[in-house]
């Protein structure tokens, strides 16, 4: 399958609660049919479902709010609405989009979260996709919480056949993270992808780990942590918005991972994360298999959800 058939079957749910939704809309307003020259502004009630259209899948009140705003003024220009929020859709994302860039050596990315989010999958999707391109790559186990971290860890670098630097037995995670620096140095790796734990016994404790973590990784590598990727679960919708102010403060967040958009109606929680955190999403997850990350891109994702190429 390609990207772009990946991205449209990951997004089905999505694709029926937004698009099934504005077309029903469009049809119940007799909007869709009108010709360029034929003008109607969109009532309140109009305006009410298609906000709840949006809610329902998460694009969240602000951005929401935005879109149905911006859509009722240009309106009169007689397109559908569906083609109206796509490109409202679009206009968002793309305003804070940025891929991945690679620039120094080791690029050190730490991988941060709440428990069961996908930080772990993720890394080893990216390990993957990263040898496939021909990087050498470094995994280190900083999640010394979950004993069964660092195993699942393994199975994920040994299916991309990358190595990793796993924790002596008791040891900090910071002590952890020391030793994957020097031996990303003295084996030239091109890229280290730290896994953190997604849960401490407190909240303030894991984010005191980060910033340890980020300190002895800072020290060790110049320029390090050179990205901190928040792992966001799409089934989790608006609170994840809460999860990544916070992470966002502490961790200092460069980019989202959003993943799960596989089992959800909710893939509107792209827009609100790119309108409300200005973060620009890295990548998407649309499956557990180790091809199921996918670089985001504002277009096909608009694409994938409407069904509809431009
Ligand atoms: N459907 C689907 N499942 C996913 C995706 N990404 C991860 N998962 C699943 O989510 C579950 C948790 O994934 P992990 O990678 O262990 O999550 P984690 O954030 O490392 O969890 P902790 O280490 O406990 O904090 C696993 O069953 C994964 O297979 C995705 O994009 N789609
Ligand atoms: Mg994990």
């Amino acid at each position: 399958m390609g990207i772009f058939d990946k991205l449209k079957a990951g997004l089905q749910k999505t694709t029926r609660q937004l698009r099934d939704g504005l077309d029903r809309l469009d049809e119940m307003v007799g909007l869709g049919g009108l010709s360029e020259t034929r003008t109607r502004e969109i009532d309140v009630d109009t305006a009410d479902t298609l906000e709840e259209i949006l809610l329902m899948a998460d694009v969240g009140v602000a951005a929401s709010g935005e879109i149905v705003q911006s859509v009722g003024r240009r309106q009169r220009r007689g397109e559908s609405l569906r083609d109206l929020v796509k490109q409202e859709m679009l206009r968002i994302l793309e305003s804070s989009n940025a891929p991945i860039a690679i620039t120094s050596k080791p690029h050190v990315a730490l991988i941060v979260g709440v428990n069961g989010v996908g930080k772990t999958t993720t890394i080893g999707k990216l390990a993957n996709q990263l040898k496939g391109e021909g990087r050498a790559v470094l995994i280190c186990a900083a999640d010394t919480f979950r004993a069964a971290a660092v195993d699942q860890l393994q199975i994920w670098a040994d299916r991309a056949g990358v190595g990793i630097v796993r924790a002596r037995e008791g040891s900090d995670p910071a002590a952890v993270v020391f030793d994957a620096m020097t031996a990303a140095k003295a084996r030239q790796r091109d890229v280290v992808l730290v896994d953190t734990a997604g849960r401490l016994h407190t909240r303030a404790n894991l984010m005191n780990e980060l910033d340890k973590i980020r300190r002895v990784a800072g020290r060790e590598v110049p320029g390090a942590p050179h990205e901190v990727l928040l792992v966001l679960d799409a089934t989790v919708g608006q609170n994840g918005l809460a999860q990544a102010r916070e992470f966002t403060n502490v961790a200092g967040v460069t980019g989202i991972v959003l993943t799960k958009l596989d089992g959800t109606a909710k893939g509107g929680i792209a827009v609100a994360i790119a309108h409300d955190l200005k973060l620009p999403i890295r990548y998407v997850g649309v499956g557990e298999g180790v091809d199921d990350l996918l670089p985001f891109a504002p277009r096909d994702y608009v694409d994938a959800i409407f069904l509809e190429k431009w």
